[in-house]
């Protein structure tokens, strides 16, 4: 635990933004034109309370800041794969204000000593939140620079005691079939499942995310509580996360039941091995669309070579892709 104390809290920070927002343009409103506008401003103020995403506050990793320009919040929370809430980019945003998220418990069972449930409250102050900006390369060729919020996986699976037998981890999304029109598709064995080696899961720059750009994670990023796992490609950082399980054997995730043929276990950004539909030689940055905008290399392991590597040492990873 670090020293870090958490500066003194504005009213506009704890205030879901869209409402402050909605709040002051009430007030501008109420200033300038007749009573009978204003009150109908309210109605939307209150309709927005339910959707809109609360400030969270957290401080700037010392070590994790990519010098990358990030990309636009507008572009991060609109373009997105979330299958849950259907096949098309911009199906998550579209949708995934069903999802509910609150009251939410996260469960860590399996090969440990003491299994618990967590609920947000919980999580949020297990451990200090922290800032990181980290790149995310999706399997399809495009990439993005997020300033997430959360803290080192570690600190949460190190409070259960895992077991001798613990080899690997397991995370298992949420089912809402009530409010995830994806889940009457049947191209994933639902719920979305991914996994890791315990050494990965254990690794510091594995984040546990709770936000993104200052505020609480929207639904469409995987609220309340997700994976970012950097060095992988995109679909390993599994979002709405309920459960997370220690097992002896490597567990089978989603996306390798489903097409086998194309993915594997590790899934680490590689550029020297393609996928069967992609070449993973380089990626577009989301954003940078225009026709001029080069395509930039794909860098081994997305470019955290120096932290995760030794990891792999000895492994061949054209085999173990
Ligand atoms: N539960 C769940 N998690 C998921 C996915 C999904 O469909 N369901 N898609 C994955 C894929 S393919 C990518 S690229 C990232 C996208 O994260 P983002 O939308 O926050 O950029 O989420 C991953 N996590
Ligand atoms: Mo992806």
């Amino acid at each position: 635990m670090s020293s870090y104390r958490y500066p003194r809290i504005r009213s506009s920070e704890i205030t879901p933004e869209e409402v402050w927002k909605s709040r002051r343009q009430w007030m501008i409103a109420a200033g300038a034109a007749t009573l009978g506008a204003a009150t109908q401003a309210w109605p939307v103020a209150a309709r927005a309370s339910t959707a809109a995403t609360a400030a969270l506050q957290a401080r700037p990793s010392a070590q994790y800041m990519l010098m990358e320009a990030k990309t636009s919040e507008k572009d991060a929370t609109s373009y997105n794969n979330f299958y849950e809430f259907g096949m098309d980019k911009d199906d998550p945003k579209r949708y995934a204000d069903k999802l509910r998220t609150s009251p939410w418990t996260l469960t860590i069972e399996g090969e440990v000593v003491s299994p618990m449930t967590f609920d947000l409250d919980g999580l949020r102050k297990l451990a200090p939140l922290e800032e990181r900006i980290y790149r995310l390369r999706c399997v399809e060729g495009w990439s993005m620079v997020i300033p997430w919020i959360g803290y080192s996986l570690s600190a949460l699976l190190k409070q259960v005691q895992p077991t001798g037998n613990a080899k690997y981890v397991e995370f298992i999304s949420a089912m809402q079939p009530e409010n995830m029109p994806g889940l009457r598709g049947s191209s994933i064995d639902w719920p979305y499942t991914e996994g890791l080696r315990l050494d990965e899961a254990m690794h510091p720059l594995t984040l546990l995310t709770l936000g993104m750009y200052g505020k609480v994670l929207p639904n469409q990023n995987g609220a309340p509580v997700r994976l970012t796992v950097p060095w992988k490609y995109g679909f390993k950082s599994a979002k709405s996360i309920v459960k997370i399980r220690f097992v002896e054997k490597q567990p089978v995730s989603s996306w390798m039941k489903s097409i086998p043929s194309e993915y594997g276990f590790y899934s680490n950004v590689n550029p020297e091995v393609s996928h069967p539909r992609w070449s993973q030689a380089t990626e577009r940055r989301i954003g940078e669309d225009s026709l001029f905008a080069p395509k930039r290399k794909t860098l081994m392991f997305n470019g955290y070579g120096q932290e995760v590597a030794s990891l792999y040492q000895g492994m061949d990873l054209r085999k173990n892709f």
